[in-house]
């Protein structure tokens, strides 16, 4: 079946209860829908008798046909039949597709939900036109879905429909609203397949302004994200790249940006002095509700979970909305990961929350969050390694391609990606591991970086390790370096020596980068 042409970009799918629709009439929520921009319309509803079900489908296809939306009835061909639509939905157990399609024939539009790759590869090949594939995120809405597969999962069906060679068109469903349309579809996207659209419920049935909802969804889903601002990324290879480091370094020295810090009650005081070291301007605030104001002033956002709480998380959540809204970077650093179930589901909601340009931890760390079950971390240390430095590329790389962000993984050898570039990175000094908040800082440092060279984040990331790794290397060396104890001071001293080098030009201190191309 080949995909007729149908415009999925914003779907919405009606819903008659109480607690959704509120007190108002489902056939004027569905008109204001339209005129705000709906491209089809499904009415679902599961309580009504069959000769209401049909004359509510007569009403809203007088409201959709003029308009060119196609109406859809979901899991009823004979009320599709009766009121003349345009096709049905079937849910995996609704009305089987196969006999859905004879009972409507093949210029039906029919739909099938897919939670899985099985499903959706069945459905493709038993000739459904469009596919509703989630639950993406849980939502009150629809309580009994089978799982939560959030965009990776959405991303993995995609491949798999590709890979096949499906050309069968998709919209995903399930807690999918204004806040996060436009991130669901860019982080949804497989390299080989995208989605055509979103599929709402309360997003617009319960708004209280169903034309306003549906035309900013409908403007959102037809844009890119603000924070999607390399999407042609530039082909580096590795000497290019580094070339450009010290000029990177120099402008973040030169423009001292607001890094905005939301770290843990440990190392708020270092990560400062590092950020002022380094020629950034740093601000720890925790409280979310200043995030907004923080955002406008073209910064860069960290959030790390070291002493996380159920109140900061939600601090969190509120400024990483704030920072994607504006595109600002924003930089994740999940301390302790795999350590406890509480960091866990923390790492989980977060990570539905919003949009990270930068994910940096430990093994367990970068583990946890690629959704490996079974980490083991003993508090915030990575404990022993369990990964071959093949295994680490291999995972640090795919999960950057899933996240389409840049992901860091530290360790005596680092191993950072953007899913199309992968380096290793051996620099550094085993002094950092014997100090607090050496990690934390470091993620202050690529922060403040990414705040001004916003294109090539991967470039970036890069910048601000070597810089931090490199200062590291020349503060154990100095003879007033007996230890950790003094190597702290030494070593705010060397990122304030690389930061004036580089104000003035010299970029010598990128000389002895060990970098290779994984
Ligand atoms: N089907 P909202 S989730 C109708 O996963 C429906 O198949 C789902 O509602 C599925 O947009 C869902 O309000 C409800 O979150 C989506």
């Amino acid at each position: 079946m080949s995909p007729k042409k149908v415009d999925y970009s914003l779907y919405l799918v009606t819903d008659s209860t109480p607690a959704i629709l509120g007190g108002k009439d489902l056939v004027s929520v569905v008109k204001a829908a339209v005129e705000g921009g709906v491209t089809v319309v499904q009415y679902r509803d599961k309580t009504s008798d069959t000769a209401e079900l049909v004359q509510i489908a007569q009403e809203l296809h007088k409201i959709t046909k003029p308009a060119g939306v196609p109406l859809l009835i979901n899991d009823r061909a004979d009320v599709a039949l009766a009121a003349g639509v345009e096709g049905v939905h079937v849910g995996q157990d609704d009305l089987d597709l196969k006999t859905a399609r004879r009972l409507l024939g093949p210029d039906a539009i029919i739909g099938v939900t897919a939670n899985s790759e099985e499903e959706a590869l069945e459905a493709s090949r038993d000739g459904a036109d469009y596919l509703g594939i989630g639950t993406v995120y849980a939502t009150p809405t629809k309580e009994n879905t089978k799982s939560i597969i959030g965009t990776a999962g959405v991303q993995q069906i995609l491949s798999a429909l590709a890979a096949a060679r499906y050309d069968v068109s998709t919209v995903c469903i399930g807690g999918i609203n204004a806040s996060n349309a436009q991130r669901v579809l860019y982080q949804s996207t497989s390299p080989q397949k995208k989605l055509d659209g979103v599929a709402v419920v309360s997003a617009i049935m319960a708004s209280s302004n169903p034309k306003q909802a549906a035309e900013k969804l409908a403007e959102l889903v037809q844009t890119h994200p603000p924070f999607a601002t390399s999407l042609s990324k530039p082909a580096l290879f590795r000497d290019t790249l580094i070339a450009k480091i010290p000029e990177v370094i120099k402008r973040m020295a030169s423009k001292k940006p607001l890094c905005h810090n939301m770290t843990n009650l440990v190392v708020q005081n270092f990560a400062a002095n590092v950020a002022i070291a380094i020629g950034s301007s740093p601000i720890m605030s925790n409280n979310g509700l200043e995030a907004a104001d923080l955002a406008a002033l073209g910064g860069s956002l960290v959030i790390n979970m070291g002493t996380t709480t159920p109140e900061i998380k939600s601090n969190h959540l509120k400024a990483l909305a704030a920072y994607n809204e504006v595109g600002g970077p924003t930089l994740f650093d999940p301390v302790g990961a795999g350590a406890t179930e509480q960091r866990r589901q923390g790492v989980k909601d977060i990570m539905a929350g919003g949009y990270f340009d930068l994910i940096k931890g430990n093994e367990g760390e970068i583990r946890t969050v690629s959704g490996a079950s079974g980490v083991k971390q003993h508090g915030v240390d990575s404990g022993a390694s369990q990964l071959s430095l093949q295994d680490k590329i291999t995972l640090v790389r795919g999960t950057a391609a899933r996240e389409r962000n840049v992901i860091l993984m530290t360790g005596q050898v680092d191993v950072i990606s953007d899913g199309e570039r992968t380096f290793t990175i051996r620099n550094g000094h085993a002094y950092l591991g014997e100090i607090t908040g050496s990690g934390c800082a470091l993620g202050t440092t690529i922060a403040s970086v990414m705040a001004v060279e916003r294109e090539d984040k991967l470039l970036a990331a890069i910048a601000g390790l070597l810089m931090y790794e490199i200062a590291s290397e020349r503060a154990a060396v100095r003879e007033d370096v007996k230890g950790p104890g003094t190597f702290i001071p030494a070593f705010i001293d060397e990122l304030y020596r690389i930061r004036q080098e580089s104000l003035e030009g010299n970029g010598d201190w990128a000389k002895n980068v060990q970098v290779d191309l994984a």
